[in-house]
């Protein structure tokens, strides 16, 4: 089939968050006139002031760049374009009655129906959101319904049509979105060849690796397997850490030792998984598929036994000190960020404060101030120094790279549960000191 360029002199992209403002911003900076879209009015008023409301390495520059150069503006209605990106979240609702989270659409659906009074023979819609397999299909169900007078392609049909719909996965990494925005490689899941070919188009304007044409099922399900086997290759290593402590190894010198096979490479283990896209996507796959999916959603639950596992740990670790002070090291879901959404160290550090007397003192230098939450319970945010001057027992549940200095020296005396590994890496730490468990007591 011959490639039809299509002209984007107005490209739009609904939902200013973590992934559509890095998308509109790198768009904008191609020289394309952007109008970015939310529902939230301060979030619309940050761009347009060239400033961000997220948090993301380097983007508020090029925010404040492209806006400046007229290139990005943000309004809270769709105006006409020639293509509208749709970026919002897919959360999941937690359901009472089943074991599966159900996948919750309606921001998708907001979306297409913001843009149905502004669509016009030519334009191209993309669906970025993360989205259960058959979203994309469902999207231009609600636009077809709708606009009855433009037509919409079929799957596997050739033929032209007014509109072009396709999926295109985000794949960014949280605090590597500019740079990962570009250089990854982008699967285009069109409806029809024509639709991929368009979406083609769109994302050669900015993408520098290759752009993998599909169709839409295979492009959705493909973002979903992704961080799917990212979610059981993590519990794999966390099931490992459970069992570890059971026969009394220590999983990281365990792990090490594995990994130097050629073939072996284990994740890390931890506190949980955290995020809105890991802990999340696998269960859009179980939903769709609940007597295939048995792995994956195991996997969830593994991971999700993590958080109340390493407060019992705690709580044990308790019974060695008179009236101990607790320090929790780290609150965000990974490190180096200061994203608490869906933190598997603040739900332990939640479950601490709900279930002992013990004074709680947390570290999180990515953040000026503790949520509600926590602050309501009596848990106080200091310094690390103060952390490790106080505290008699250290959870150390997130490896922000400031805690890779701590001076081994210090924990002299104290309690460690470290359930990221830290101990081993600390530089002057001279042999790896949990000989078995990840509550290793250090020697004064
Ligand atoms: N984690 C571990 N052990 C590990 C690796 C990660 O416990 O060995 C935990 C982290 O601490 C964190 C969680 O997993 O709590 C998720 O972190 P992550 O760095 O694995 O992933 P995210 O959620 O920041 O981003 C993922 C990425 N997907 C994959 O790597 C397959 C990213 O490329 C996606 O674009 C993003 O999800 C998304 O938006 O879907």
């Amino acid at each position: 089939m011959q490639r039809r360029k299509l002209p984007f002199n107005r490209i739009s992209v609904i939902g200013l968050g973590y992934i559509g403002l890095p998308t509109a911003t790198v768009i904008a900076s191609r020289g394309i006139d952007v109008v970015g879209v939310d529902v939230v009015a301060t979030a619309v008023e940050a761009v347009n002031a060239g400033t961000v409301h997220i948090s993301e390495p380097g983007l508020e520059r090029l925010v404040n760049q492209v806006v400046g150069a007229g290139k990005l503006r943000a309004v809270t209605r769709p105006e006409p374009a020639d293509a509208f990106i749709i970026a919002v979240p897919t959360p999941f609702v937690e359901a009472e009655q089943s074991e599966t989270p159900a996948p919750d659409l309606s921001y998708i659906q907001a979306a297409a129906e913001s843009i149905v009074p502004v669509l016009k023979p030519g334009d191209l819609v993309i669906l970025e959101s993360t989205s259960p397999v058959g979203t994309t299909e469902k999207l231009m169900g609600w636009l077809r319904n709708a606009r009855a007078d433009l037509s919409f392609p079929v799957q596997g049909e050739l033929g032209a049509t007014d509109v072009h719909v396709a999926y295109c996965p985000e794949r960014i990494l949280p605090g590597k979105a500019l740079e990962e925005l570009v250089a990854n490689d982008r699967i285009i899941g069109g409806v029809s060849e024509a639709c991929s070919l368009a979406a083609l188009g769109l994302y050669q304007l900015f993408v520098e690796g290759d752009c993998i044409i599909t169709d839409a099922r295979t492009a959705e399900l493909s973002k979903l397997t992704e961080n799917a086997y990212r979610d059981v290759n993590i519990a794999f290593a966390n099931e490992m850490a459970f069992i570890c402590d059971e026969l009394g190894v220590n999983v990281w010198e365990l792990i090490r030792l594995a990994n130097r096979h050629p073939r072996v490479s284990i994740l890390n283990p931890g506190p949980g998984v955290g995020g809105h896209c890991i802990a999340v996507d696998p269960w859009f796959i179980v939903s769709s598929a609940p007597q295939q999916a048995k792995l994956i959603a195991q996997s969830r639950k593994v991971n999700d036994a993590r958080p109340a596992y390493v407060a019992d740990q705690v709580f044990q670790a308790t019974q060695k000190h008179a009236n101990p002070i607790i320090a929790c090291l780290g609150l965000a879901f990974k490190p180096d960020i200061d994203d608490l959404r869906e933190s598997p160290a603040l739900d332990v550090v939640k479950e601490l404060s709900e279930r002992s007397d013990n004074q709680l003192l947390a570290v999180e230098p990515n953040i000026d101030s503790l949520p509600v939450e926590l602050s309501s319970k009596g848990v106080a945010l200091v310094s690390l120094d103060e952390a490790l001057a106080h505290a008699d027992i250290v959870v150390v549940l997130v490896d922000h790279s400031s805690f890779l200095d701590i001076d081994s020296g210090l924990l002299a005396g104290k309690t460690v549960v470290d359930t990221r590994g830290l101990l081993p890496r600390l530089e002057k730490q001279a042999e790896p000191v949990a000989s078995c468990t990840t509550i290793v007591d250090i020697a004064e």
